[in-house]
């Protein structure tokens, strides 16, 4: 299966900004592995920029959820999306914009890190999650630490995840022979959509005949990413 579209933007848009989102060298992830990429997406931090992440998300929504924002969608379909602070949430409000944009109308919350214990109350701001699908929306997957405290936040609210759509799927392993995206859906009951993936960065160095970066990444996909 060839990139989308949607991936093969985001990737150049990444390699291209001001300061590279997409990195290619030697980096320690969260997970303790030595990663030779790394996709900082703290870096989408332009208007331009956030748009055209946001219209990638959108895109990759679109082709998962064909009806969402629609008045007779199947009961499949998210009806909110949620944003995990930080980074979550100037992602899902560009996100529900851009559906909205497309004729989609979605909503969209995120949680406050602290607790507060006056005005609205609570940790949650925007659309209700009590009873509603939700999907989640995040930057990236690796060993599912930050989707699972995602997703007991909606727990908590009464919201049920039917879904998880992240920027990046690096395609690594996690506790067992399973990739993290595959024991996310199995824990969880929901599926997960990724805007890029790890085999999509591969194809695109390849194509660009940068043969050292292509040796390095099919090592660590030889050393950390399911078969
Ligand atoms: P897990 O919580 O282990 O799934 O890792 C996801 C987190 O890793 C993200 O929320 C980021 O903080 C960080 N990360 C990146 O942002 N980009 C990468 O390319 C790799 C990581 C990472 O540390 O694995």
């Amino acid at each position: 299966m060839s990139a989308t579209s949607y991936a093969t933007a985001i990737i150049e848009t990444a390699l291209s900004s001001e300061q590279p989102i997409l990195r290619f060298g030697d980096f320690t992830l969260k997970s303790g592995r030595q990663s030779p990429y790394f996709f900082n997406f703290g870096l989408f931090n332009s208007g331009v920029l956030l748009l055209e992440l946001a219209a990638a998300f959108a895109d990759a929504i679109l082709a998962a959820y064909p009806q969402i924002g629609q008045k007779d969608a199947s009961h499949e379909t998210p009806r909110v999306l949620f944003g995990p602070a930080y980074k979550g949430i100037p992602l899902v409000a560009a996100i529900a914009t851009e559906l909205a944009r497309r004729g989609r109308d979605v909503g969209y919350s995120y949680n406050r890190k602290e607790k507060k214990d006056h005005g609205e109350g609570g940790s949650l701001v925007g659309a209700p999650l009590k009873g509603e699908r939700v999907l989640i929306v995040d930057d990236v997957i690796t060993a599912g630490t930050a989707i699972r405290e995602a997703h007991k936040v909606v727990q908590a609210e009464g919201g049920q995840t039917v879904g998880i759509v992240e920027a990046l799927d690096r395609e690594e392993r996690g506790q067992g022979e399973l990739s993290t995206v595959q024991e996310v859906e199995q824990e969880l009951g929901a599926k997960v959509t990724s805007v890029v993936r790890m085999r999509d960065i591969l194809f695109w160095l390849e194509s660009k005949g940068r043969n050292d970066e292509v040796a390095a990444m099919a090592r660590y996909r030889e050393q950390w990413c399911v078969k």
